[in-house]
């Protein structure tokens, strides 16, 4: 093989890209940050907070900042020599196509901008994203009626969650009738971006379609869960393709408007699906089942591993991996995740402060911050389940402290949320002797050593910290093979071992450096973790 492939990721707050040569070498990287590259949709942090908890993000915006990816690309790369495409989006939220939008993306023109085009397309300008909490009324009866909590964690890894697919579509219907009417395709984000691509609409993967709350989990070949969609919504498996594929599955080739204005070549290029963002992280870290564990430090804070068999829970999720038909990925999700640190790193000052000042306050405080733990949710918390509230610390007595420093502050937010981190995943009795960390804030070389220490691990640092698109890229390199040899479905991992040429006992090309754990530090911490684990249970809603 030859050629190019792409791996985008849209996130909360950017939409990035990486080229990928046929040996899975990294040629080029591009991020698109919507704040600042397109301030007329007016987000923040790529999204528009509303009342009551509400979080979306404009549909058009994504559009038009895939169309400026390929025109920064196009300058770049010979396009006509991309063989196969692929990509991550945040997880979890939705994308409305009005009645007749499938015939404006099949017949778009090349002269004219895609979002001029798209103007119309869409029943609701604003998609619900992951961030959005506004939906407990419509959890609360999703999970009623189809058996309670634990049986809906059963059967689709997960109990619905206030931003999962099924309580956000619920609310439109029940809120927004005649846009619900007016619908005619909701796709996840991740599909609904893969269409743009396909002029089609494209089907979910079955990773991203563990996130929907609709979604039979072990599901062999992958299947919507009937009665929760048909509870969800009426009418709503018309508004869905029919059934999720398999992450490797080619969807079509590049729509001539994109192989027309950028000169991508249309009969050579493949789409293949796009998937959320922690499940094509896992595929770019090549995480493996039973011995690796991930924290992705981004807008969100996740924490996420590979099993092959898994006993869901309910106060966490479980995905599907895109990298083999039946393996899972158990995941703990936090919504206060970069956006809550950088706001404690600014706060009491007029000016925003630089990293450097929030790591020397990490380097001029001792592992266990002398006691001193803290909360602090800017948004509604995920995990616990807790509303918004100012910074809170308290000491290991459990009572309230008042007036501490600014650098016991800084270190008592990270420190609680790598205590949090490891309470949680030990509840899903996962094993791991080895940590990858990525995302912006991975960037911190304190806070991987506090992560190491809480662990009780050797955390790696990775070299591409956006390891979404370095697995959307994978990705879309194995589906290609798989594409030209549909009988032949080779092994994830080593596809792409031997693609780099990687000896066994290499362990991978994205490692840059080791941060080992300190064993005096992580006996401090030791004492730390069930007082936090009290402290949060009262910060717990229901
Ligand atoms: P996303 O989840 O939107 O893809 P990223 O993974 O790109 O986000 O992470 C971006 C965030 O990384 C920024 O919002 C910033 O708060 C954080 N960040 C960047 N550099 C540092 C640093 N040195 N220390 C801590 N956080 C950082
Ligand atoms: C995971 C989740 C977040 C988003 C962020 O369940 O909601 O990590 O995927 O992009």
């Amino acid at each position: 093989m030859s050629g190019y492939a792409l791996g985008f990721d849209l996130s909360t707050q950017s939409l990035s890209v990486i080229v990928m040569d046929s040996d899975c070498e990294v040629v080029l990287e591009y991020s698109l940050n919507f704040d600042r590259d397109l301030p007329h949709y007016q987000t923040k942090g790529g999204a528009h907070a509303g009342e009551n908890g509400r979080f979306t993000s404009p549909a058009l915006m994504f559009v038009e900042a895939l169309e400026k990816v390929f025109e920064h690309l196009k300058e770049r790369i010979p396009l006509d020599q991309v063989r196969c495409i692929s990509g991550s989006a945040q997880q979890h939220g939705s994308m409305y196509w009005r009645r007749g939008a499938v015939e404006l993306l099949r017949h778009l023109n090349p002269e004219v901008g895609i979002a001029q085009q798209l103007q119309t397309a869409f029943s609701r300008q604003e998609c619900p994203i992951w961030m959005d909490a506004s939906t407990r009324k419509q959890c609360n009866y999703l999970e009623t009626i189809l058996g309670g909590p634990e049986i809906v964690a059963e059967k689709t890894g997960s109990r619905i969650y206030p931003r999962y697919t099924a309580a956000q579509i619920r609310k439109i219907y029940e809120e927004e009738p005649q846009i619900y009417q007016d619908t005619e395709h909701i796709s996840l984000i991740s599909s609904g971006m893969a269409s743009l691509l396909l002029g089609e609409y494209a089907a979910e993967d079955v990773a991203d379609a563990a996130g929907t709350g609709f979604f039979e989990l072990q599901s062999d070949p992958p299947k919507w869960w009937d009665l929760a969609v048909e509870h969800t919504a009426p009418l709503l498996k018309d508004k869905l393709v029919s059934e999720p594929v398999y992450s490797y599955c080619p969807l079509g080739k590049i729509h001539t408007y994109f192989a027309e204005r950028f000169g991508l070549d249309r009969k050579h290029c493949f789409i293949f699906p796009w998937s959320g963002d922690n499940p094509n992280s896992a595929a770019g870290l090549l995480l493996q089942a039973e011995r690796d564990l991930a924290v992705s430090l981004g807008t969100s804070d996740t924490a996420f591993a590979i099993t092959k068999q898994i006993k869901p829970r309910i106060e966490a999720h479980v995905y599907r991996s895109p990298m083999k038909p039946l393996e899972f990925i158990p995941l703990v999700c936090y919504s206060n995740g970069s956006l809550t640190r950088e706001a404690i790193k600014d706060m009491d000052s007029m000016e925003p402060r630089t990293w450097e000042s929030f790591t020397n306050s990490l380097l001029q405080t001792p592992p266990g911050n002398n006691g001193i733990l803290g909360f602090y949710y800017r948004v509604p918390e995920i995990l616990p389940s807790a509303k918004p509230c100012t910074p809170t610390f308290f000491n290991m007595d459990m009572k309230l402290v008042e007036n501490i420093d600014y650098n016991t502050k800084v270190r008592a937010i990270v420190e609680s949320r790598c205590l949090a981190i490891k309470i949680h995943m030990d509840r899903f009795q996962v094993k791991y002797d080895r940590v990858w960390a990525t995302g912006g804030a991975s960037e911190n070389e304190e806070i991987l050593q506090i992560l190491a220490d809480v662990l009780q691990a050797p955390v790696h640092r990775v070299l591409y910290y956006n390891s979404a698109s370095l697995g959307a890229a994978y990705r879309a390199w194995h589906g290609k093979a798989y594409a030209d040899n549909p009988s032949n479905l080779e092994d994830f991992h080593d596809f792409i071992r031997s693609k780099q040429q990687l000896s066994p006992s290499n362990i991978s090309k994205n490692r840059k450096l080791v941060w080992q754990p300190n064993p005096e530090a992580s006996r401090v911490y030791l004492k730390m973790f069930p007082i936090y684990e009290d402290l949060e249970k009262s910060f717990e809603t229901h």
